[in-house]
């Protein structure tokens, strides 16, 4: 009998051979380029890594995969400006080994489904496109034409187009990425979900209400000139290593630092700019100045203390607040002070977990310094009161005039390589009419003014079969995503599930009844079409759009650009009635963008700007104080202070990324920054939580969420005695994502509550 799709959806429970050390306090540096060189080398000759480092992030060459950090407007090192996880994720998808029709017929599904993600990342590269047929063990290899007949017939089969639902992962171009969301447009339906709404969408909806843009406001060079950079539930020295050059850069300038975080994590205390031989020699420049170990979702707690301290300031002795700023940019300034009024400093300081202490230190840096940036990523937005979180990071930097000006700001640091782009160029479930108009004016088909499904409520429709068909661009939809198990029935309950991908994972083993593996060019890869080599564009997360240009010939002569995919399934669905010239698209991009040009503002002249080497700007008026806001003010929020409490025995629980890991890719076992290795089912607990629980160093427990009166269990994690605060614990994403309840989200926003878990640790024995 074959596996159920829950089993295949679990990560397998078996231990790796944990061993465990001290920390370090020091990040990057010499051993992190050799952990990254041992890494690459194991796929690819050292010849092409150092071809391919020099090409990275460079005016005309191609835009690493890895996160969204930007790249210097000038000053570019010619080492390629590249990072530890950067290399590692380019080896990820550059590399030789390719799988095809012999090892899908060597291994059926289910066995597939028992290797680790480890070992399924390490298969190898996709080369050409298979199908599972309904019923079968195995995938079996399909012509291009004939799987997109397959998808275009399970698609003009349905009752409507709203049965299906179109997910992208963010790295995705922008020139794919707006090509997919026109196709599931003229299709009939807006279910576009995306990784952002599991990602950054809290900053979005938190942003766009009170500053009237849901991007951030800072550049690369506000960073470099501001007096206080708070960076808030990041862990940069993983998940942005090059934004440490940056902070180096800010401290150097006089620049001061603090870090809000549960854990000491090692980049944000201590950093060596690989880049900087000097710097490796004499050990690294401390990089926070103050570092707040504030307890999980401590955070509105903490910034209502600090507010409250500032406004007791300012009635006593004025000139705490920047009163020009307040008069004549912001609205909502009283009804906000009006129910700051009503909180208690001591209730708020005590619910943050921080001492009195360090709280005063980070309270004189914010008094006595105005151009202040906030810096923040998923430490804030997974969470049930995440749009809370930065709403009230937006009302500090609106009292202290700190927006709009140089060296100060809002910094969401956004994840995907082009998560940002990819929302602004349409991949949007709920995109303003405005866009759905111009999409009209331009191709003469009417866009679904409903809104579409986010990921939780694709998840859910898929689950009621009101969703029949899944079809991803990029990512690995049932690891990412919360609630593992309900997920699995929800993909299984599928008539077909389809995924545009560059390596094997566990979304390809999940399946509906039938299933299609599309593989495709990846970022690294040149990509030829018929008018010649193409180039495509992505925008980073301060709003830049650059070019990107693939260097390496293609794994396998099977494979397709996404943008060719699109067109491809496009052409095959909506035949000759569609309005859209599918196969001119994607025999030239330059078509493409073009057109973005005319439907998205901010992108006029595209194709020109596009060949300056260092990109363009997109409009942001929050950056220069027009905001585009229902007031055309930037607006104060009101936000409660959370109520979640603990019982006994409960734990709060984050699930986060170790250092050898993209998300669901698992480079390798290690977390060397935490001192963790070879091992990713681990638990870190705070020393005297172990005590309470009589639990050991090394001790295997199962762990237990109970939500709304559903129990989720997850089975085999070793305790890790650990510096976090009491009542706080951490566990690795995705293994611990079978305990994250699908019902706990950001209220608005939606984005998975996946740093707010609810759990309790239970011995074995
Ligand atoms: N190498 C590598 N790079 C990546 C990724 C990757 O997986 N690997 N992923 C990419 C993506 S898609 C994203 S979104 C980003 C993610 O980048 P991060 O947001 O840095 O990633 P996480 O591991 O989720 O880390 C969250 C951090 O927030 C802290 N934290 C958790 N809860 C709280 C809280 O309640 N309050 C505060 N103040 N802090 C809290 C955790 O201790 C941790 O340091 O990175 C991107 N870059
Ligand atoms: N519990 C918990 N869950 C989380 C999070 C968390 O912190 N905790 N973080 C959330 C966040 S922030 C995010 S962004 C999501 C990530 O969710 P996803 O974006 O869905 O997941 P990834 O792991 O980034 O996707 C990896 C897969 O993308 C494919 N791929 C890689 N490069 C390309 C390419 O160029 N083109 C195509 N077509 N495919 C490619 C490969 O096949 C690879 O296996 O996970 C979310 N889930
Ligand atoms: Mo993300």
């Amino acid at each position: 009998m074959s596996s159920s799709a829950q089993d295949k959806a679990k990560t397998p429970e078996g231990f790796t051979k944990l061993k465990f050390k001290r920390p370090p306090k020091n990040s990057a540096g010499l051993a992190a380029l050799a952990s990254a060189v041992t890494q690459v080398s194991k796929y690819m000759n050292l010849n092409e890594v150092f071809r391919l480092t020099s090409k990275i992030n460079q005016k005309g060459g191609f835009d690493c995969p890895g996160c969204a950090w930007p790249d210097p407007d000038d000053d570019r090192s010619s080492l390629g400006e590249f990072c530890e996880n950067g290399l590692k994720a380019i080896a990820e998808e550059a590399q030789n080994k390719t799988i095809g029709s012999d090892f899908f017929a060597e291994h059926s599904v289910d066995q597939l489904a028992q290797w680790t993600d480890f070992e399924i990342g390490k298969s190898g590269r996709l080369a050409q496109p298979m199908y599972l047929s309904e019923g079968a063990s195995h995938y079996k290899a399909i012509s291009w034409e004939e799987a997109f007949k397959k998808v275009a017939t399970q698609l003009n089969t349905l009752d409507s187009p709203d049965e299906a639902v179109f997910y992208t992962s963010g790295r995705t171009t922008n020139e794919a990425a707006f090509l997919y969301q026109l196709f599931v447009r003229e299709f009939g339906t807006s279910n576009l979900p995306d990784c952002s709404n599991m990602c950054h969408e809290a900053s979005g909806k938190a942003l766009s209400e009170t500053l009237g843009i849901g991007k951030g406001s800072v550049t690369l060079d506000d960073l470099y000139k501001a007096e206080l950079v708070l960076v808030v539930g990041q862990n940069p020295g993983t998940n942005h290593p090059r934004m440490l050059t940056a902070l180096e850069k800010c401290n150097q300038n006089g620049g001061k630092i603090v870090a809000i975080n549960p854990l000491p994590e090692a980049g944000l205390i201590k950093f060596t700019n690989p880049q900087n031989p000097f710097k490796l020699l004499t050990g690294g420049t401390k990089i926070a100045d103050v570092f707040v170990p504030i307890t999980i979702n401590g955070d509105v707690a903490f910034f209502k203390a600090i507010l409250l301290r500032l406004l007791e300031l300012e009635n006593v002795r004025g000139s705490v607040f920047d009163w020009e700023f307040i008069d004549n940019h912001t609205a909502g300034y009283e009804s906000f002070i009006e129910d700051l009024n009503r909180y208690n400093f001591n209730d708020c300081l005590k619910a943050s977990g921080v001492s009195e202490e360090i709280f005063d230190d980070v309270f004189h840096l914010i008094l006595n310094n105005d151009k202040i940036i906030i810096c923040w990523a998923m430490g804030l937005t997974q969470h049930e009161n995440a749009v809370d979180n930065i709403r009230e990071l937006v009302n500090l930097l609106l009292l202290k005039g700190s927006v709009g000006k140089e060296g100060a700001g809002t910094c969401p640091v956004r994840g995907h390589s082009n998560v940002q782009g990819d929302r602004t160029v349409g991949i949007w479930e709920s995109a303003p009419q405005a866009f759905l108009d111009k999409i009209e004016a331009k191709y003469g088909f009417k866009p679904s003014k409903k809104h579409g499904y986010s990921v939780i409520d694709a998840i859910r429709a898929m689950h009621e079969k009101k969703a029949k068909v899944f079809f991803g661009l990029g990512g690995n939809f049932i690891s990412a995503v919360p609630d593992t198990l309900y997920a699995a029935e929800a993909m299984s309950n599928c008539n077909l599930t389809v995924h545009v991908s560059t390596k094997l994972n566990r979304s390809h083993l999940v399946t509906g009844k039938e299933a299609l593996i599309l593989p495709c060019l990846g970022r690294s890869e040149k990509d030829y079409q018929k008018t010649g080599l193409q180039i495509q564009s992505v925008e980073n997360s301060m709003g830049v759009v650059t070019s990107t240009k693939g260097v390496l010939e293609p794994c396998s002569d099977k494979l397709l650009s996404e943008v060719a995919v699109v067109c491809g399934i496009a052409h095959a669905t909506l035949g000759s009635s569609s309005k859209v010239n599918w196969l001119a698209y994607r025999d030239n991009y330059k078509l493409v963008r073009d057109d973005i040009a005319e439907v998205v503002t901010g992108f006029e002249d595209y194709n020109n700007r596009l060949y300056n080497p260092s990109g363009f700007y997109l409009p942001n008026g929050a950056r220069f104080r027009k905001f585009n806001t229902s007031t055309r003010k930037a607006n104060f929020s009101i936000n409660k202070l959370p109520e979640w409490k603990l019982k006994n025995e409960e734990l709060i629980m984050m699930t986060i990324r170790s250092h050898d890991q993209f998300n669901t890719t698992i480079y390798g076992l290690n977390d060397r920054y935490r001192g963790i290795f070879n091992e990713r089912r681990i638990i870190f607990m705070n020393r005297d939580d172990m005590k309470m629980r009589n639990l050991e160093a090394e001790e295997v427990v199962r762990l237990k969420s109970i939500f709304k009166g559903v129990t989720r269990e997850a089975h085999n994690f070793k305790v890790i005695p650990y510096d976090i605060p009491k009542n706080c614990c951490a566990t690795y994403f995705p293994e611990s994502n079978i305990l994250v309840p699908l019902d706990s989200f950001a209220h608005t926003a939606k984005t998975p509550a996946s740093k707010s878990v609810i759990i309790t640790v239970h011995k074995i024995s």
